[in-house]
């Protein structure tokens, strides 16, 4: 498990860039990777971090961000992959990331509070009613795809996540 220490000095960045943030950037600390989302003034970082649902959440919220990530459309999608791309994550076998989100009988539930109008299931899935949290595909098996896992108080262990904090 790695710690995120992130400078608060962040939420100074300008909002009017849809560029995205320098992946290196220090006030990003263990971000593997780091966009920003201008059409909902968001900026998301992307940890690659084994760990499970809970652990995952409650290290982007210590780290200062709001939580896990919510994906509004499938503009915000192709941003996540192309974070996943940009930290070498996009291969066979490179695994999969936590999303903001909880899935029970097939309907989703972003963490944020955002009414779900978009979602990008894998061909198959949801398929398990044990599985509530929600992961997206960096696997060349299905990259950009999701597909139902884990969830809250589940040990199943995700390769990383993404957290976001609004500006
Ligand atoms: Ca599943």
């Amino acid at each position: 498990m790695r710690r995120i220490v992130l400078n608060t000095a962040l939420f100074l960045l300008p909002t009017s860039s849809s560029t995205a943030i320098a992946a290196d950037n220090p006030l990003f600390g263990a971000c593997d990777s780091v966009a920003y989302l201008a059409a909902s003034h968001r900026v998301v970082c992307l940890v690659v971090d084994p760990v499970d649902r809970d652990t995952a959440e409650g290290e982007c919220v210590d780290a200062g961000f709001d939580g896990l990530v919510t994906v509004r459309g499938p503009r915000d999608n192709r941003t996540l992959v192309r974070m996943m791309d940009g930290a070498g994550m996009v291969y066979s076998g490179s695994g999969y990331f936590w999303l903001g989100a909880a899935e029970s009988g097939g309907s989703l539930a972003w963490d944020s509070g955002i009414a779900p109008r978009y979602s990008n299931w894998n061909s198959g899935e949801p398929n398990t009613a044990d599985e509530t949290g929600v992961v997206i595909y960096g696997d060349t098996y299905a990259t950009g795809y999701w597909n139902d896992f884990g969830g809250s108080g589940v040990t199943d262990v995700a390769t990383g996540y993404f957290c976001e904090s609004a500006l």
